[in-house]
């Protein structure tokens, strides 16, 4: 596959700030787009972006100048030869993103030559020991009511989620989802006393001030109970913990609390809410010892690395040795190439830890990663509430 042409260009995102799509075209005249989403609760090790200007600035195009007319025969050497043109530990100087738009763009190229569905090529290039699903039936993570620093309320835990079951049929998963939503909202209203449209934050689940932290489960449990689908929906966490982490405490419900004493808070809110499964980033990105102490302490129950594993094979291999985690967010954009998050996607699997393919609070209309979690046969696909832009990537996955 030999690159003509390229365009780097600016587009927004769904909180309308500043992000890149980058298009490449073939000799044949074919040319094939993709755009990167934008993270708020970023981990320190994420790739690096580069804002649009540096992006497309008169240095770095005439760097990425180098990928015209050159034979690539896969996406792994695309991207390494992306990798050795960037040169850096963090991908800043050509940019992680626009690293990424170019390597996705690559893949879509590809799979297009070769005549294949997106899914199906990525599955071929990269995960070829992994029975591919005709229908694949994630379990959908998706967060109902948002707080930390995705909305402006009083919760410091970021995101509530109800985790789907799909193995029974997608679509009629994503219907049940959707009346979840929509009866979530009829009950918040009235609870609350609001009688217009009610607030919401990045990912379009609702954001209100709640009595604590822990408020929104029992709201989200009874809920649940009353709807009768106490057997195929079941709560998640993405605590974000970094963001209320400070001097070695966590600002917690208004508290100081220690890593012992928040792990306690965890370990009974586990107790407390049968229907708790998993908790994202419960401590914070530089607290390993905090993730290994619960995962020690429960059975069946899934921690997962976020901002500790940034989408890296080395961190997940390291956490998942320790015991940290037993699952993981894959995000393409923290990683910066699409090979580079196919190899944190196998890491995790080696070792048994569980793949959750994830969008950005900042949202695109790129629908990718539905097909990167199709073609690894991922655990999980987490995208949000079933609304506005997030629903592209629901969309997308009826299509699948
Ligand atoms: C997260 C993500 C997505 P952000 O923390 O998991 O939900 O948020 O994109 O802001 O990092
Ligand atoms: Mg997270």
């Amino acid at each position: 596959m030999v690159i003509k042409d390229f365009l780097i260009r600016e587009i927004f995102d769904s909180r309308g700030q500043s992000t890149v799509e980058v298009g490449i075209s073939t000799k044949d005249g074919l040319a094939f787009y993709s755009s990167v989403p934008s993270g708020k609760s970023r981990g320190s090790k994420e790739a690096a972006v580069l804002d649009f200007k540096s992006a497309s600035s008169i240095k770095n195009i005439k760097k990425l100048s180098a990928v015209k007319g050159q034979n690539f025969a896969s996406v792994k050497s695309f991207d390494d030869f992306l990798l050795k043109l960037d040169g850096t530990k963090n991908k800043k100087a050509l940019g992680g993103n626009v690293m990424l738009g170019f390597s996705m763009s690559f893949a879509r190229a590809k799979a297009f030559e070769a005549g294949e569905e997106l899914s199906e090529f990525l599955h071929k290039e990269f995960f070829k020991d992994i029975p591919l699903k005709k229908e694949w039936s994630p379990v959908i993570f998706s967060n109902l009511i948002n707080g930390g620093e995705h909305a402006e309320n009083n919760l410091d835990i970021q995101e509530y989620m109800v985790l789907v079951d799909t193995s029974k049929g997608v679509k009629n998963s994503v219907k049940k989802l959707i009346y979840f939503y929509d009866s979530l909202g009829d009950l918040l209203k009235k609870k609350f006393r609001i009688p217009g449209i009610l607030p919401i934050g990045d990912e379009g689940g609702y954001s209100l001030d709640f009595k604590d932290n822990f408020e929104p489960m029992v709201v989200l449990s009874d809920l649940i109970k009353k709807n009768g689908l106490a057997g195929s929906f079941r709560l998640g966490l993405d605590a974000a913990a970094s963001s209320f982490y400070s001097g070695n405490r966590y600002i917690f419900g208004g508290r100081k609390l220690t890593t012992e004493k928040l792990a306690d808070t965890y370990l009974s809110a586990f107790k407390k809410f049968p229907m708790l499964y998993s908790i994202e980033d419960p401590f914070s990105e530089s607290d390993p010892e905090g993730f290994c102490s619960v995962l020690s302490r429960v059975k069946g129950n899934m921690l997962v690395g976020d901002d500790l594993t940034v989408t890296n094979s080395s961190l997940v291999e390291k956490y998942a040795s320790i015991g940290a985690i037993n699952g993981v967010i894959i995000k393409p954009n923290q990683a910066g190439t699409v090979s580079e998050a196919a190899s944190a996607i196998l890491s995790a699997r080696l070792r048994g830890v569980k793949t959750v393919i994830s969008h950005r609070s900042g949202e695109t209309e790129d629908v990718f990663i539905i097909s990167l979690g199709k073609a690894s046969d991922s655990y999980g696909l987490k995208i949000g509430s079933p609304t506005r832009e997030r629903m592209l990537k629901f969309n997308e996955l009826l299509r699948i």
